[in-house]
Parts: C-alpha cells; structure tokens; sequence
C-alpha cells in the first residue's frame, strides 16, 4: 500500500526528500540551510536544537531539510533524527584546520550507524573563501573519505557566505535521488 501511495506522489513529484545538514559548531550549516532556501545569507546565532525548511529544486523536488546544531554537548542528539534519512549534507569549516580530526571522527560514528547505512553523503568544504582554506583534496584526505568508497557519496567546494558552488551540489543529489528511487 505504501509502494502505491509513494509512487502517486513522487509520480505528482509530492515525495518530500529528507536530508540532514549536519557538521561541527560554527561550520556553516545554517548559512548553506538558508542560503539553499531562500538564496540570501542570513545572520545567524549558534543553533540549539534545530531548523527545518523545505527547500524546492526545479520546481518538482522538495527536500525537507533538517539543520542540527553542532555544538560538542548537542552532537549525541543527531541520531535522534536519523530514521528515514535520505541524505546527509556533511558541512566542513574548511579553514578550520586544527578540529579537521574531530570533524572526521565526528563523520565516522555517523557511518556507522544502521539508521543511515542507505543515506547519500554530500560533503561540502565550505568557507573556500577564507584565503586559509584546505582545498578539497586535502580535506578528502583529512576526513579519510577513501572509506566511502561503497556508498553514493560526492564532495564539493563551496561558499555559502558567497553563495558560491551550491548549486551543482543541488544538481547532484537530485540526480542521486532520483536514481536511488
Ligand atoms: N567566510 C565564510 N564564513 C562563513 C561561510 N559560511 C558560514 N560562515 C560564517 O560562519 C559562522 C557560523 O555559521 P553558521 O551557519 O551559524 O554555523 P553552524 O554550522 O550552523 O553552527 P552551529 O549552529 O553552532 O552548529 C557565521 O559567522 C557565518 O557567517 C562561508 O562560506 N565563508
Ligand atoms: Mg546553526
């Protein structure tokens, strides 16, 4: 019944995608949550609990998207909005070269997890911007992202703040979706 019921609405493109934005405190998440919105940078304060916005591709693909707070004491409360995950958008303060190892170990307890072993990643090395920057193949590195060799996974370099890169990142995740249907 739920087959039926799924396939009028994707067929009405109705199915709503569900991606989590998550990352460490002050990676960008809400900036790349707005910017993808409403296509503005908003000014934001560090995030306690959550934002959630519906974000419309091309008219016909809505991803409902979910923005966690990264701070240390709220990250063992990502996994409560783990279930019936369809992406997760993993956004990285790339100048923030000192907590790239937290940032990874971070990455790695997330993939381990059963609730998101389907789940599409999207990494974003955001704040290309800031001239201290890694690029992308360093961050490649820096997060091990080899070990996702066997799963649907894309990284790319963007500025949210300069609403730079994100619109190939919204190209690519509608095409994964829509592959993985
Ligand atoms: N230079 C630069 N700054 C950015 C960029 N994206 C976000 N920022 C800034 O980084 C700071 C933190 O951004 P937020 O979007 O609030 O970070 P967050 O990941 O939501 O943080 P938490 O809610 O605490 O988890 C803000 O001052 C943003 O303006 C970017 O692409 N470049
Ligand atoms: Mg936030």
């Amino acid at each position: 019944m739920g087959g039926v019921v799924s396939y009028f609405k994707s067929f009405f493109g109705q199915k709503e995608i569900r991606i989590l934005i998550l990352g460490l405190d002050g990676a960008g998440k809400t900036t790349v949550l707005y910017r993808l919105q409403v296509g503005e940078v908003v000014t934001t304060i560090p995030t306690i609990g959550f934002n959630v916005e519906t974000v419309t591709y091309k008219n016909n693909l809505k991803f409902q998207c979910w923005d966690l707070g990264g701070q240390a004491s709220i990250r063992p409360y990502w996994r409560c909005y783990y279930a019936n995950t369809d992406a997760i958008i993993y956004v990285v303060d790339s100048a923030d070269r000192e907590r790239m190892g937290i940032s990874r170990q971070e990455l790695v307890n997330m993939l381990e997890e059963e609730e998101l072993r389907t789940a599409v990643i999207v990494v974003l090395a955001n704040k290309q911007d800031l001239p201290q920057a890694m690029s992308v193949a360093e961050i490649h590195k820096a997060l091990g992202l080899d070990a996702l060799k066997n799963r649907t996974f894309q990284i790319f370099k963007v500025s949210a703040l300069k609403g730079d890169g994100l619109e190939p990142v919204m190209e690519w995740l509608a095409n994964a979706m829509q592959a993985a249907k």
